[in-house]
């Protein structure tokens, strides 16, 4: 990262030297309990995984009967069984994103919500029990609506007490989604104007964004200055003879096994050759632009073969992704020799320090393995910081040597009655600690592998521990610790690193319904704790050879209540209860003394916006005291319409230096369309790989076509939003996608929401802005816009897409479903990224690769059913027309 002038801050942050003195002492004293780890009964006596003969069918039925505050839904029960279910004695729990309101018939059944997601049905005094191979429906009334099956309820179980005392857990495992097809079950309420993402309302879009028919870019992401010659070509027919200069062996050694892993042959030379076959990696003669070592240049030719040059190992690296980038497809699909590249001149080096994509392991957990799978495909397209998300209410992902609590506790989810030995249940986890991807986290030995990995790819890991909200995991695991410690006689120890107040009776919810979820500010072991982890965490960093870029704190979503009536802090203000000013001091006082330790451990302070924000008179304001590079915040929440749009550049020009995160164009956690099948939340709108694309750093509103309920916006109704000041536009660091994993529980759902999004992101963090940008007028911009957007979208469709399937192990990257429509009885369809197969199929069979290929318009009559499919066969969801 680049940041300006800071070390005198650092230093002149002594609120934290003399603390640090006490934590460090207090901190060589973290002891492990090894006793502690013995499970209590119950999850000693749950080894059988047992699988209920009861089912559960979830069916949507009215959006629409009370606007936008509540939705109505079935949830059926059926007794698949032999035997019956008994009128009481049992609890079927089970994770829903929403309020429950009401429940129908409310004299048999009672809905309770337990904290966070988190639900439990029990019967009531009217529920006579369910005979077997019967069914039973209850009625919900919920908070706002549902339209995807992301927002249905999960992870249903039940536990019945055994009349003994004891208890048997079983999932219930077969679960049904009933389908969402009319306008009370897809519409959010009246004023929902978005489409329906239909086969016919894809085509139409697909038309518009694609008018104007492009080949599109030789390489992605684009670079800065590129030239082309098309009437020549260099096709090399023998083994590469590869050259490169010693401070660029590893990056050379990268190259030549990325090529051999294409089975195409390379010889590493000690001398750079002059001829077809030659590769040459070279110290650059004159640098590319002034102050960048991230530039490079690449030239082809016939007579030369390829030559990059470069400042820096990182500038290489960017030079070989583009020679990869550089490699036909055939080759890619195993061609082998002969090698067919362009003949170019390229000369390069990126608009943005910082290109970013966050993963949250804590929702759900990715193993090391798809971790490196993404880091592998970011050094692909140039992206260079990875933000680790590791803890948050759901979950503690990184071991920290002396509090294994954090992971043997913090790090699993199952069925618990006090969370001793795992959190609950969350996203639909279930009721089995050790067989969900609830569960989960990098051993210290596993994370410096991924830093030297990312290190290898010339990536950044940022990791993030969310606090003082978002962090339940760690409070649960240091109540465990203490409690584990208490009971082996050394109540002081298990008290060292608390961070929550035994004695606090505030109520609050967080916006995803937890009631206990922030650390208490006024206790200094919750200091001690943070202490401990910085500086576990950055020990990480020094053995694996690296420095901690920052450390980043989350610092969102506090919510409001927190601390009110905590002893422990209402002691410190004399006060009986806090006041909001109270709460307020507290804040900023936490936020400082945070920031203090980091910056003692020699490190950035990284946060969402939230850090950098503080409220006075009733509103919110920059705060002033962190200014000038040593806090970095996030900026994340600009949700078109709500008011706080301009966050970033308020930030940028009161001095802070700002990563972009914004919700609108950068979650790639929300669905691509508005669709029941597309997983994913939409609270900020829709966002696919176009409105990645489309996003305009430096001025957010050229870029606010249609706000989250699909209202068009226009350029007036944000005259009086804050713009980035003409001398404050270094302050934008760069961009980042945020991928959130609520919704992210395998491999293959990481992919399907990361790519292709990723090569958008892409495209906006390293090329130059394109002119279209500039354009005042809102409708040239858009045309501007269509015209970019088709030469991406048919390079990506016709190479990146086909390179992905098969490269690395290949991606579950979404297969783009076609659009399609039947007019005077011919069916017509197209792709978002044309380039790829459609198949379809007239007799009501699955398209398969066997299936006819669609190359233009076919006479139909009746039904038609089509599927896009990838070079290797992955496919698409199946779109029906009747
Ligand atoms: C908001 S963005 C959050 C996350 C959620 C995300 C889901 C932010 C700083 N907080 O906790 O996972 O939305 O899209």
């Amino acid at each position: 990262m680049t940041y300006r002038g800071n070390q005198t801050r650092l230093k002149r942050l002594s609120l934290c030297v003399a603390m640090l003195a006490a934590m460090q002492a207090q901190n060589a004293m973290a002891e492990t309990l090894h006793a502690a780890a013995a499970p209590t009964g119950f999850d000693a006596r749950q080894s059988a995984q047992t699988v209920s003969e009861l089912g559960v069918t979830w069916q949507v039925t009215d959006n629409l009967q009370d606007s936008y505050n509540s939705f109505l839904a079935d949830l059926t029960i059926h007794n698949r069984g032999a035997a019956d279910l008994e009128a009481s004695g049992w609890t079927i729990y089970f994770n829903f994103v929403r309020d429950v309101l009401a429940v129908t018939p409310s004299d048999q059944f009672n809905v309770e919500h337990i904290n966070g997601d988190f639900f439990k049905l029990t019967p009531a005094a009217g529920f006579t029990g369910l005979k077997a191979g019967e069914s039973l429906k209850i009625q919900l009334k919920a908070s706002f609506w549902a339209i995807s099956k992301s927002d249905a309820p999960a992870g249903f179980y039940i536990v019945k007490n055994d009349g003994a005392g004891g208890q048997s857990v079983e999932a219930i495992t077969d679960v049904t989604l009933g389908a969402q097809t009319t306008p009370e079950q897809t519409q959010r309420f009246d004023g929902d104007n978005m489409p329906l993402d239909t086969a016919e309302v894809r085509f139409e879009r697909n038309r518009q964004y694609l008018a104007a028919a492009q080949t599109g870019p030789a390489l992605l992401p684009t670079p800065a200055s590129m030239t082309v010659n098309e009437a020549e070509s260099l096709t090399v027919a023998e083994p590469f003879k590869l050259y490169f200069d010693r401070r660029f062996m590893r990056e050379g050694r990268y190259l030549q096994s990325q090529l051999q892993a294409l089975g195409v042959p390379v010889e590493v030379v000690r001398r750079c050759a002059d001829a077809a076959n030659a590769i040459c990696l070279q110290g650059a003669q004159n640098s590319g632009r002034a102050g960048s070592d991230e530039s490079y240049q690449l030239s082809t030719s016939a007579a030369s073969g390829v030559r990059i040059a470069a400042d820096s190992p990182t500038g290489m690296f960017y030079g070989v992704q583009s020679l990869l980038g550089l490699i036909p497809l055939d080759t890619y699909q195993g061609g082998g020799l002969p090698v067919r590249l362009p003949v170019v001149e390229i000369s390069d080096a990126p608009r943005f320090s910082y290109r970013g994509m966050h993963l949250d392991v804590a929702r759900h957990f990715s193993q090391p393995e798809s971790v490196k799978k993404l880091i592998d495909v970011m050094a692909l397209y140039k992206l260079n910081k990875l933000h680790l998300h590791l803890s948050d209410d759901e979950g503690w992902r990184l071991e920290i040597p002396g509090l294994p609590e954090l992971t043997s506790v913090g790090g699993k989810r199952g069925h618990s009655e006090n969370e001793l030995d795992n959190l609950v249940p969350s996203f639909g986890s279930g009721p089995f600690a050790d067989s969900n991807n609830g569960s989960g986290y990098f051993s210290r030995r596993q994370y410096i592998e991924l830093l030297r990995y990312a290190a290898e790819r010339h990536i950044e890991v940022v990791p993030e521990f969310d606090l003082p909200g978002h962090a339940r995991a760690a409070i649960k695991s240091m109540e465990a610790r203490a409690k584990h410690f208490a009971e082996a006689g050394k109540p002081y120890q298990g008290r060292n690193f608390l961070l929550s107040d035994p004695e606090d009776k505030s109520e609050y919810k967080s916006v995803q319904g937890w009631k206990d979820n922030v650390i208490n500010p006024c206790m200094p072991t919750t200091y001690f704790f943070i202490d401990k982890v910085v500086g576990e965490v950055s020990r990480m960093y020094r053995q694996a050879g690296l420095r901690m870029p920052a450390f980043h704190v989350g610092a969102d979503e506090v919510p409001a209540g927190v601390w009110k009536k905590s002893p422990a802090c209402t002691r410190m203000f004399g006060s009986e209860e806090l006041s909001a000013d109270e709460v307020e001091t507290l804040n900023r006082f936490f936020n400082a003394t945070v920031t203090g330790i980091v910056a003692a451990h020699g490190t950035k302070i990284a946060g969402w916006e939230e850090l950098a924000f503080m409220h006075e008179d009733g509103g919110k304001v920059v705060n002033p005291h962190f200014v000038g590079g040593i806090m970095i915040p996030y900026v994340w929440n600009n949700v078109w319409g709500w008011g706080t749009e301009d966050n970033a550049y308020k930030l940028a020009n009161a001095g802070y230096p700002v990563v972009l995160a914004n919700a609108t164009n950068l979650y790639f956690d929300l669905a691509y369309q508005k669709a029941p099948e597309e997983p994913g939340y939409y609270w900020a709108g829709f966002v696919d790989t176009r409105r990645v694309y489309e996003f305009t750093p430096m001025d957010v509103f050229k870029a606010a076509w249609v706000d989250r309920m699909g209202n068009p916006l226009t350029d007036d109704m944000w005259n009086d939003r804050t713009r980035l000041a003409a001398d404050k536009q270094d302050m934008i660091l760069g961009v980042q996608g945020e991928l959130w994993s609520e919704n992210v529980k395998t491999e293959s759902d990481l992919f399907y929401l990361a790519l292709p999004k990723l090569l958008g992101l892409a495209e906006r963090a390293w090329s130059p802005q394109p002119d279209w940008a500039n354009e005042a007028d809102q409708a040239q911009r858009l045309s501007g816009l269509n015209q970019a957007w088709s030469g991406f979208a048919a390079r990506v469709g016709a190479y990146d897409l086909k390179r992905l399937d098969s490269w690395n192990g290949g991606y579950d990257f979404r297969v783009p479903p076609p659009g399609a429509r039947v007019a005077d009885g011919m069916l017509e369809a197209n792709l978002s990224f044309p380039g790829l197969e459609i198949r379809y199929t007239l007799d009501g069979s699955e398209p398969t690769t066997e299936s006819p290929l669609y190359d233009g318009p076919v006479a139909v009559s009746g039904g038609v059913k089509l599927k896009t499919f990838t070079p290797s066969g992955r496919a698409s969801r199946t779109v029906e027309l009747n």
